[in-house]
């Protein structure tokens, strides 16, 4: 039987650049999410030089910023890193509904990926197990996510 055609991005991060936009709130988490993230890409070929972290108030900010970078121009992807935190009011939906939205509609139409490294947990306990402890590290998995979609991007243009 003939082989189905498949496409798939490989892992290699040699020649591509990155854009890493950091939420500062939560820093306690989001540097560990950045750390993550950095470290995956550097072994996986990216330069150190090809990369730019852009730090940002909070995850509200991140598609604004986001829009900007995608506007410049000049990478290959974007890593979009937070951690909202549900707190005693509805304040977590608005900001992590903006957030997830405003970064979906941004990847929907970007011509590079937007990945989206935003953690949203009911506690920091929750956070802490998803940025380098017991459940991984979100940051990590983020940047996997990037280097697989901006070569699958390359694939498809
Ligand atoms: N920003 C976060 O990234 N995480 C949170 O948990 C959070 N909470 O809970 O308030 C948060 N708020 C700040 C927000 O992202 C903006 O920076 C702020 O509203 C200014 O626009």
């Amino acid at each position: 039987m003939k082989k189905v055609e498949e496409i798939s991005g490989a892992l290699g991060g040699e020649g591509l650049r990155f854009a890493l936009v950091v939420a500062r709130f939560n820093d306690l988490i989001t540097e560990r999410l950045l750390d993550g993230a950095v470290d995956a890409l550097v072994r996986h070929g990216v330069e150190v030089s090809n990369l730019q972290v852009i730090r940002v108030p909070g995850a509200w900010e991140l598609p604004g910023a986001t829009a900007q970078v995608l506007a410049r121009g000049g990478v290959d992807g974007v890593v979009t890193l937070g951690c909202v935190i549900r707190g005693d009011t509805p304040h977590f939906e608005y900001v992590a509904g903006e957030a997830a939205s405003g970064l979906g509609a941004l990847a929907r139409s970007s011509p590079v990926p937007v990945i989206f490294g935003v953690l949203t947990t009911d506690t920091l306990d929750q956070a802490l197990e998803r940025a380098g402890s017991k459940a991984g590290n979100k940051g990590w998995e983020a940047a996997m996510s990037a280097l697989e979609m901006a070569n699958l991007y390359r694939e498809l243009q």
